[in-house]
């Protein structure tokens, strides 16, 4: 293996002892020589004579000077410039020359397709000049840019534009000032020429706000969407938290070569193009929504994040599980609070779980970092908005909202802590949250064991809850975390009962503070069905000896729709388990009456919301499955679930069937019902073709034949891909005649290439590199046809031969030097490799290895991989 590189540990943080105050950009754009000239104001903090260490990656350095005197007796040296005896405050100016056309890793400033752009949080920053290149130095910023004005028309850059001007040789000038001090990472600048949709928004104070999307030329039909999405987040903001926008114009940038869906950068947000572009045509209801809640989850950024931000990388949760709080509830409240919830913790338990069970377990706050860019996870992002949640449910509504303002009031303008944020919950609400903090610098997914019994003599009933952290790869010793646990008990009928103790009330979510604990409940008249983490009240996996017949009651009567969701989940769990463990005894596959009974009473209950129901008909994903299991054997999974499909396609064909028919055929539109809708057919459409009744082939091409839009095209495609029909080659040449011309559509056709169950899978994975819409040097393609395989296709990527892990090495050999960072995300499926049996273990292990002997092996990859071997 390459030198190991240096972690960083939160312990030992320390303040700077320097402070840029003002920092003055001048970047002269070229393809291949950019100039950049940086005028900082440095002031020393405190009194010491300690040089200033300024950090720079990929940088040419032209010169130095110091208030006027250019200087040489500066050390360049690991990444970093050195400057000793400096005065206690000066002007420090920095020349630097980068080559964007050759920055591949998509960090700094790069080249996407014609258009410069820049991505500097965490790091990239460094990689446009030498610079104090941490989160708790704030600067104004003032940026000139100086380009050719025929292929760049458009030079922007964060807050106000405030000067422009034309020069001799056909290149033009733009001065942008943004007044609000920020750390480098929200420092954006974007060139290029661009069609430009154009709004206004105006505050509840009256201030009339600029609004310019930006998109490549032609795309301009597509950007509508993004647009309104904008305006409902600025309004969501002032509503629900009292939060407008601060300078007078916000700026949205779409460029298509990116590593992530969407920078917060200070009024000039940088987006994949992936979370703006959006018509019926060519972008399904799934699409429309993440446009929306990623637009609002940036613009959200604008106070958590920009305004209030990280002091060190470690916080990082500080900015992001509370800003993806922040738009789970944007979205909720915008369309199905249930569906919402639903979504999101499919994706805990499908991404998050695993990796807390895995080699790269980290607390929401973690506590060594070696890359950062590796730490924007699901456990950061999506765990760490659970925690935020678990604040909510602990102080309620009109508390949380005070400890928000309380936030807002003590920190405006500061670079701070998780701590911080949780003293002006508890300060704010009066609510004790010591033990809650744990919840902060614990890694591991807690498992809450349930029992329970009914005294019919003295109507008593007891709940008794265990709470286990088990052991994670980064941390042996686990504390008592403070679980709030959701409760319903349902009687016989599925009536709630009252909850009281001693004839007082007991509220419906419980403190969960000890190991141990028991929780009394009296005038319970007969054995009670408890409902427990309702809402998924805490991110924990749930042992409760569930029957069936429970399960289905469940289905019905549990008065929140989570909780019914969630009980047919658990009801799919248990039999899969069972099921798996007669594989292993070797006894046939087996289900009781019951289980099929419950899918046919839900697809014929018309009570039930159609969201809701296509929810609860969705099977769970292999993935989240395989978190049932502590040795995952692939096989006997995969017999299983296939087994238990069928099962359910056949239960619910007929019934499924008549709901297709009767589908409304409403005119298509962007709205909930109609989305619940769609969703609800495309679900029916699929168990009808698994279940493989007569004609499911014409059917399935009609409605593809037939669609108006993309969501029923893809349902179409995707039923055909998973019941393997004829018409699904039929249908996906057609696409691709019509759409080859526009990758990011082709990436619907890519994830399907990535997912086939047919036994030339990989092999057709292979050909499609060389297709022409294909780029391993754009990340969407990248992700969509090779991140769909190696994730998402359990069957192919976990092939006895090792065909899978082989394939997706020899990628990111190739990644590891042109994009580190896609790489490192596509790295995930194999490092987890501890779940699985001896013989994938091995052949994981081994393209692991190889992997490891790479020269030049990244930071990113290096992380990774050392943690799984270790
Ligand atoms: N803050 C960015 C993510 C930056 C990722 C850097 N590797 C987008 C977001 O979470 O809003
Ligand atoms: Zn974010």
């Amino acid at each position: 293996m390459t030198v190991k590189p240096n972690a960083k540990h939160l312990k030992d943080y320390t303040a700077p002892n320097y402070f840029i105050d003002n920092i003055d950009l001048d970047f002269n754009l070229d393809d291949s020589k950019t100039k950049i000239v940086a005028i900082n104001k440095v002031r020393r903090s405190g009194s010491h004579n300690d040089p200033l260490v300024l950090d720079g990656v990929d940088l040419t350095l032209l010169a130095v000077s110091i208030d006027g005197h250019p200087i040489d007796n500066y050390l360049v040296k690991d990444n970093q410039l050195i400057i000793s005896d400096l005065p206690s405050e000066c002007v420090l100016i920095i020349e630097t020359e980068v080559n964007p056309e050759e920055n591949t890793s998509l960090e700094g400033l790069y080249k996407s397709a014609d258009a410069f752009c820049t991505q500097c949080e965490s790091e990239g920053f460094r990689k446009i000049t030498y610079y104090l290149d941490r989160p708790d130095v704030l600067a104004v910023f003032s940026t000139k840019i100086t380009a050719d004005k025929a292929a760049f028309p458009y030079l922007l850059s964060n807050g106000n534009c405030v000067d422009s001007g034309d020069l001799e040789n056909g290149q033009h000038w733009v001065q942008w000032r943004d007044p609000y001090p920020k750390p480098a990472y929200l420092f954006a600048l974007v060139a290029g020429d661009f069609d430009v949709l154009r709004d206004n928004y105006i505050t509840t104070s009256g201030r009339d706000v600029k609004l310019e999307l930006f998109v490549d030329k032609g795309n301009l039909s597509r950007g509508h969407h993004a647009v309104e999405s904008l305006k409902k987040s600025m309004k969501w903001d002032e509503d629900r938290f009292g939060l407008e926008y601060d300078l007078d114009v916000y700026m949205i940038v779409a460029v298509d070569f990116f590593n992530m869906g969407a920078m917060e950068n200070k009024g000039l947000n940088v987006f994949n193009s992936k979370y703006v572009l959006a018509d019926a045509a060519s972008a399904t209801d799934v699409d429309y929504l993440g446009i929306e809640a990623v637009i609002g989850h940036e613009y959200f950024h604008n106070w958590t994040g920009n305004r209030i931000t990280c002091r060190d990388w470690f916080q990082l949760s500080l900015k992001e599980g509370l800003t993806v709080f922040r738009d789970q509830e944007f979205s909720s409240d915008l369309g199905s609070r249930a569906v919402n919830r639903i979504q999101n913790v499919k994706v805990l338990r499908s991404a998050q779980f695993p990796e807390d069970a895995g080699p790269m377990a980290h607390p929401i706050r973690p506590a060594s970092v070696i890359e950062m860019n590796n730490f924007y996870t699901a456990t950061v992002y999506n765990k760490g908005a659970e925690v935020i949640r678990m604040i909510h449910t602990l102080l309620g509504e009109s508390n949380f909202r005070a400890g928000m303002d309380l936030y807002f009031k003590r920190h405006d303008g500061q670079a701070v802590t998780c701590d911080d944020f949780v003293a002006s919950m508890q300060d704010a609400s009066g609510v004790d949250l010591t033990l809650f903090k744990n919840w902060y610098s614990q890694s591991g997914t807690p498992s809450v064991t349930v029992t329970d019994h009914y005294n019919a003599e003295t109507n008593v009933y007891t709940l008794s809850m265990l709470q286990h952290t088990p052991s994670t790869a980064d941390q042996k010793v686990k504390q008592i975390l403070h679980i709030p646990v959701d409760i319903e008990l349902l009687d016989e009928q599925g009536s709630p009962l009252a909850l009281t103790f001693a004839g007082k009330p007991v509220h419906h979510v419980l403190n969960l503070t000890e190991k141990q604990q028991d929780f009394v409940f009296d005038n319970i008249t007969s054995a009670p069905v408890p409902s427990l983490f309702r809402e998924f009240s805490a991110p924990v996996k749930l042992n409760y000896a569930y029957s069936n017949e429970q399960l289905t009651m469940l289905m019905v009567h549990a008065s929140n729709d989570f909780a019914r969701w969630d009980a047919s989940q658990l009801l799919i769990n248990k039999h899969v388990v069972e099921n798996v463990g007669r594989v292993r005894d070797k006894q046939s596959l087996e289900l009781p009456a019951v289980f099929g009974q419950a899918f046919r009473d839900l697809v014929a209950n018309e009570q039930l919301d159609p969201a809701l129901k296509a929810e609860m008909l969705q099977f769970p994903s292999t993935n989240s499955l395989m978190g049932l299991f502590d040795d995952v054997d692939v096989d006997a999974l995969l017999a299983v679930t296939g087994f238990i499909k069928a099962e359910i396609a056949n239960s619910v064909a007929s019934s499924c069937a008549a709901i297709y028919a009767d589908m409304p055929k409403h005119v298509y539109a962007i709205e909930h019902e109609h989305i619940a809708l769609r969703s609800l057919k495309n679900v029916c459409l699929e168990y009808i073709a698994l279940a493989n009744v007569a004609d499911v082939n014409a059917l399935v091409l009609n409605q593809f034949e037939q669609s108006d839009n993309m969501t029923d095209t893809m349902g179409a495609i995707s039923a055909a891909n998973k019941a393997q029909l004829p018409c699904f080659k039929t249908m996906m040449s057609a696409f691709e005649s019509t759409w080859s011309h526009d990758g990011l559509v082709m990436d619907k056709w890519f994830v399907q290439i990535g997912l086939s169950p047919s036994k030339e899978c990989l092999k057709v994975v292979k050909a499609t590199l060389e297709h022409g819409s294909f780029s391993l040097a754009n990340p969407n393609r990248t992700r969509s046809l090779i991140g769909s395989f190696s994730a998402l296709n359990t069957k192919t990527f976990h092939a006895l031969d090792g065909s899978g892990y082989a394939f997706l090495a020899d990628i990111l050999c190739q990644l590891n030097s042109s994009n580190p960072q896609v790489a490192s995300r596509l790295i995930t499926p194999l490092i987890e490799f501890k779940k699985f049996d001896a013989a994938r273990q091995a052949l994981m292990k081994a393209q692991l290895v190889r992997l490891s002997q790479i020269d030049a092996l990244a930071a990113d990859l290096f992380e990774k991989i050392d943690r799984a071997l270790a």
